[in-house]
């Protein structure tokens, strides 16, 4: 199949990079590779997901908010496409999940999202696993001055929703950065994760070429241990998350429906062997 290549790269065994996955979204406009690719649907926020993610057939992905959502005009459709299969660094490797995607719009009150997931149950306690890179549209719409949210969560009580943890045995690890994003997130750029077992990274490719380090957190305690699934999504936040809420972001009822779109032309995941394990 043409939208999903995977290619094994033999290289020099010093920092030897094998590709584990690639999918470029080639192709027909139509749905992704459900062979590779699932959408969820249920609410979250102030919106409803409804589908998994389109190809355009220009060889890019679309996840889009439609207000209203075309089914039910009191709230947003929103989209979610993950990965079937879940990864996982094994010991003295980095895991890089590197993709192409830009969300070319100027409304506020959305949020963006590149990430890892998956949850457990411990007993009777949800807990979760997580690396994100969310962009909140409040700091990118309209905005030269673009940020980005980075944050990684390790086996997270979701039953006792503590924030701003690192390691507590009952609360697990929740730990955030919010730096500049180096440039307008509505043009294309290239971003990176990079997982280990000991360390966690964000980078931005520039125009240029070089790569350039956003946010890094080292230690276990901010390194999910678990495997997990890759994740894009947009969606409309509610007033729950203030810095991401836009109050004036309501849904349209009766007005034709408008798109707010987040395009990724491709996303690859490479396995690098560390120099010590
Ligand atoms: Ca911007
Ligand atoms: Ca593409």
């Amino acid at each position: 199949m043409r939208a999903l290549i995977v290619a094994l790269l033999l290289a020099s065994p010093l920092h030897a990079q094998t590709k584990i996955f690639r999918d470029d979204f080639a192709g027909t406009s139509g749905p992704v590779n459900a062979a590779v690719w699932q959408g969820e649907g249920h609410a979250q926020g102030s919106g409803q997901f409804t589908g998994a993610g389109e190809k355009n057939g220009n060889g890019k992905a679309v996840l889009a908010v439609t207000n209203p959502h075309p089914d039910d005009a009191e709230t947003f459709a929103q989209q979610v496409m993950r990965t079937k299969r879940t990864f996982l660094p094994q010991p003295g490797e980095t895991l890089i999940f590197r993709t192409r995607l830009a969300m070319p719009h100027d409304q506020s009150g959305l949020v963006h999202s590149i990430f890892l997931y998956s949850s457990f149950m411990d007993g009777s306690t949800l807990r979760s696993n997580e690396i994100d890179f969310e962009w909140m549209t409040n700091q990118t719409a309209g905005s030269t001055k673009d940020k980005v949210l980075l944050t990684t969560w390790v086996d997270w009580n979701n039953n006792a929703d503590t924030y701003n943890v690192v390691g507590s045995p009952l609360y697990g690890t929740h730990a955030a950065l919010n730096p500049p994003n180096r440039g307008d997130a509505g043009e294309f750029a290239v971003y990176e994760i990079e997982w280990s077992l000991k360390r966690v990274a964000w980078y931005k490719v520039s125009p240029k070429g070089k790569r350039q380090l956003l946010g890094e957190r080292k230690g276990r305690a901010y390194a999910p241990q678990r495997p997990m699934h890759l994740y894009f999504n947009t969606w409309v936040p509610g007033p729950g998350w203030v810095e991401a809420f836009d109050p004036s972001l309501v849904p349209s009822v009766g007005q034709a429906p408008v798109r707010w779109r987040m395009v990724v032309d491709w996303v690859e995941v490479l396995r690098r062997k560390d120099k010590q394990g």
